[in-house]
């Protein structure tokens, strides 16, 4: 199995509720390690290219506005199969259809405000890590 890094953020509605030391717990107590971790506001330009995907979408403009209300919490986590592996942790997109006991099901409130973002295949990791990180 390959030792991969991927990104992964804690959301403003996380943050702002008080969420961000349970959810860093469920990643120490995984076999995964947070290699690098910071408390940050978000610019613009870093929302707009993080989520360049999704460009034209009707939820679009109100997930930009979103990822811009508050500080987020930036990570580093690496592993075997981090990528999956986070987002098996993470849970769903949407946090009704997030299997119990996953960071989505107990922190989410919408799938808009879902509480953390994880990359989706080891290249996004990597293009997420240099737009999140420089
Ligand atoms: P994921 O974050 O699980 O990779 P995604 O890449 O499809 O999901 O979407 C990115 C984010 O956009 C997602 O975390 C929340 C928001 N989003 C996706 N679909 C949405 C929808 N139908 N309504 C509102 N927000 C949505
Ligand atoms: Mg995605």
């Amino acid at each position: 199995m390959a030792i991969e890094k991927t990104y992964s953020m804690i959301k403003p509605n996380a943050v702002a509720a008080g969420h961000v030391g349970e959810i860093i717990t469920r990643f120490e107590r995984s076999e995964l390690s947070i290699e690098r971790i910071e408390l940050a506001a978000l610019t613009p330009e870093q929302v707009k290219l993080g989520y360049e995907e999704h460009e034209g979408k009707p939820f679009y403009p109100p997930l930009i506005e979103f990822m811009l209300s508050g500080p987020v919490v930036k990570m580093v986590i690496s592993g075997e199969n981090a990528v999956a592996r986070c987002r098996e942790i993470m849970g769903a997109t949407d946090p009704e259809k997030a299997e119990p006991g996953t960071i989505r099901a107990d922190f989410g409130t919408s799938v808009r405000e879902n509480a953390i973002h994880g990359s989706d295949s080891p290249e996004s990791a990597a293009r997420e890590i240099s737009i999140y990180f420089g």
